[in-house]
């Protein structure tokens, strides 16, 4: 949390390369900046404009067995309701001073639903998404719309919207969730608004009203008021996604280059009423690793965050390295080489693929003209 309290400013006249001659004058000089809150760049700007981005987060990894256990311990022995909103833990970086950061912009975090339970409506600027690992039989409801949720789909919820989640099955339910609640904490422009305590549709249809207007790709509904800066969409189904990246692969095997590098096959989730990304802060993306295939390592300013669909394989990233499998999530930091590798399938086969989706705050530093991506030289 930032300090609320005034700190005074203090400046030290030291002997070192690059700082003026230490005098009286200069220790008098430094008393005046001290006294009128005054900062010279000389005096200590280096990590304020480094040659390139040095991310105060750290590469990590959680493990989904020890967030899944963890999440089921919760819903054991905290409620959900009015006030707390959501059962939600976020994934907290270690080097981001303890707070429920994952990146500098972006946050995680699981979240667990028991059978009949209600997370009430309620709605705020941040841009908010739902991935499903495993498991299914809770409906978000967005703006009146339930929507259902299972394994392999992405549900995204842009900014100010109403939303609330129930699960009117007999069984618990996990998901992610990713937020840029970090960054427009920062930025300071954030507004949060709580909703009526009961939900006002309880039905839990199969489809949601947002497919069947948006969810055939190329169909525009003439009958919409628009522009949507946010995906209309709330929903992006595991059938679709699966079958592209199939494809992908399979042409690829047929001779065509379709891939974004040979073995790995990837989609960016997109609005379907402007071509962007589905979130105006968050891109999101599906990458699918053949077996045995690599991946260029590369660096990107900003940051993003990966759970493992399914599949298992090596990540690096910078100095750290971790296998993973389903469930895992990481953090690639701003400017921090990361590869990825798919395990070899059984006996050499090439099923077994490495399936990540992965979540980054590339929208911000691309309408900012901050976006840079190099291959890194080994
Ligand atoms: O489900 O509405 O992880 O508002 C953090 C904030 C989930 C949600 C989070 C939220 C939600
Ligand atoms: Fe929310």
């Amino acid at each position: 949390m930032p300090n609320t309290h005034p700190t005074p400013v203090r400046l030290e006249a030291r002997d070192a390369p690059g700082q003026p001659p230490v005098t009286p004058e200069l220790v008098e000089l430094y008393q005046g900046f001290e006294e009128e809150m005054l900062i010279p760049l000389w005096y200590d700007i280096g990590n304020l404009m480094p040659f390139h981005p040095i991310s105060k987060a750290a590469p990590h990894m959680w493990s989904w067995k020890n967030l899944i256990k963890l999440a089921e311990k919760a819903g054991e022995i905290v409620a959900v309701g009015r006030g707390g909103e959501r059962r939600a833990i976020a994934l907290a970086n270690p080097t981001l001073g303890g707070r429920p950061y994952a990146t500098p912009t972006l946050w995680a975090a699981i979240q667990y639903l028991c059978p009949e339970e209600v997370a009430p409506y309620h709605r705020h600027t941040q841009n908010a998404f739902r991935f499903v690992v495993e498991g299914e039989g809770v409906w978000t409801v967005v703006n009146s719309d339930p929507v259902p949720m299972r394994r392999g789909d992405f549900l995204p919820q842009g900014g100010w919207a109403w939303h609330a989640h129930q699960n009117p099955s007999q069984h618990s339910m996990a998901w992610i969730d990713g937020l840029d609640i970090p960054f427009q904490y920062e930025v300071e422009a954030t507004f949060f608004e709580f909703g009526p305590e009961e939900l006002d549709a309880k039905e839990t249809p199969d489809v949601s009203r947002a497919e069947m207007l948006w969810g055939r790709a190329g169909l525009t509904p003439l009958n919409f008021v628009g522009p949507t800066p946010k995906s209309p969409l709330l929903a992006y189904r595991w059938e679709f996604t699966d079958a592209a990246l199939r494809d992908q692969l399979q042409l690829e095997k047929a001779g065509h280059q379709v891939t974004v590098e040979p073995g790995h096959a990837a989609v960016r989730y997109t609005n379907p009423n402007n071509g962007l990304d589905v979130l105006p802060t968050i891109r999101t993306e599906f990458h699918r690793i053949a077996a045995g295939a690599e991946t260029a390592p590369l660096k990107e300013t900003g940051s993003s965050v990966f759970q493992v669909f399914d599949g298992t394989g090596t990540i690096t990233v910078g100095d750290s390295l971790w296998n993973v499998e389903r469930g895992d999530m990481f953090v690639v930091p701003s400017w921090v080489p990361f590869s990825v590798k798919s395990d070899a399938g059984q006996d050499g086969s090439d099923s077994g693929h490495l399936d990540l989706f992965r979540f980054s705050d590339s929208p911000i530093l691309e309408k900012l003209d901050l976006a840079r991506v190099e291959v890194e030289k080994n």
